[in-house]
């Protein structure tokens, strides 16, 4: 990544870190316990590429980090919920999570639903106020929060965890990526288009975009937990393997997955090229992502 868009980087994922702050210095939440496992997880670790991301595309149509602060931090949440409950013993059983143990090893797992819960619940409480702002902001929260739901990230990992060890091919390796990582790379792509009224085809491209970019994204994932390292990624390496998940890397091996992340991120660049809207930032994160070691 060349210096211009390591800056643009460092300064949305700065923009982003005060408005999470800014949160939780506001929450009141009683007991302290329940405000301390939401803070626990959401401050600190995260690579915040669903924010950045989603303020690069409110840039890119020319509105400001601002028009969309409150739905990134509701996007967040919700990915930082659905890690805490991925890493519960019932889950993905994960000791570790963005560098520190996880929320049940910290808190106990009865805290540890609880603080996925609230932060669940909060983020739609965020959504719902932002509905107010009009029509497009409706359509914004809508688009946001099914795709977290029963025909998004929630499907995923319902098929993520019935698939595991079980016989299956690609269909329903697409299905599980498509709805446990893509949906929510999609909304946060996405819901700038849904905020500023944007017409079919521009929000059709943008979608496109953030289903590619949440295969690639996925399968380099995959490829990190079979060769990175604890240290870089700040969680558990080799599970996937051990536990049986199905995956592309699972089914095609490793040089397989490795071209199916080229073809992704062609894809990617193809769909940004498209766009009548300058991408420079965005093209450098895929590659970014495509060569990634954490
Ligand atoms: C429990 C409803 C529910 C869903 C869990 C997020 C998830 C779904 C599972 C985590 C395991 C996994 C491999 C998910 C795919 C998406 C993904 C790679 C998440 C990790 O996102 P990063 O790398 O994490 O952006 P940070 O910590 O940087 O925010």
């Amino acid at each position: 990544m060349d210096t211009n868009c390591k800056e643009k980087l460092e300064e949305l994922r700065a923009a982003f870190e005060e408005i999470l702050e800014s949160y939780t210095d506001s929450m009141c939440f009683k007991p302290d316990i329940l405000k301390e496992s939401m803070k626990y997880s959401l401050v600190q670790g995260g690579k915040r590429l669903r924010p950045v991301m989603m303020f690069a595309c409110a840039q890119m149509l020319g509105g400001k980090v601002q028009d969309v602060a409150q739905f990134a931090l509701a996007l967040e949440m919700i990915h930082t919920y659905s890690l805490i409950h991925d890493d519960l013993p019932a889950m993905d059983n994960d000791d570790f999570r963005r560098g520190k143990p996880s929320n049940h090893k910290q808190f106990g797992e009865g805290q540890a639903i609880l603080a996925g819960d609230a932060l669940l619940n909060e983020a739609y409480s965020i959504c719902f106020a932002e509905c107010s702002k009009g029509k497009t902001y409706r359509n914004a929260a809508a688009f946001l929060c099914k795709n977290a739901g029963a025909s998004g990230m929630i499907a995923g990992q319902a098929a993520d965890l019935y698939w595991q060890g079980r016989e299956a091919g690609k269909a329903e390796a697409d299905f599980i990526v498509l709805n446990k990582t893509a949906k929510m790379i999609i909304s946060a792509v996405t819901v700038p288009a849904y905020v500023y009224g944007a017409d079919e085809n521009i929000i059709g491209l943008f979608s496109e975009f953030g289903k590619n970019f949440g295969f690639l994204f996925q399968i380099t994932d995959d490829i990190l937990d079979e060769t990175g390292d604890f240290e870089k990624l700040g969680k558990s390496v080799g599970k996937d393997k051990e536990e049986k998940k199905l995956s592309a890397l699972a089914l095609f091996g490793r040089e397989k997955s490795e071209e199916l992340a080229d073809h992704y991120c062609d894809i990617c660049l193809k769909l940004l090229n498209e766009m009548p809207f300058e991408s420079e930032f965005l093209q450098a994160l895929t590659r970014y992502v495509r060569s990634r070691e954490a």
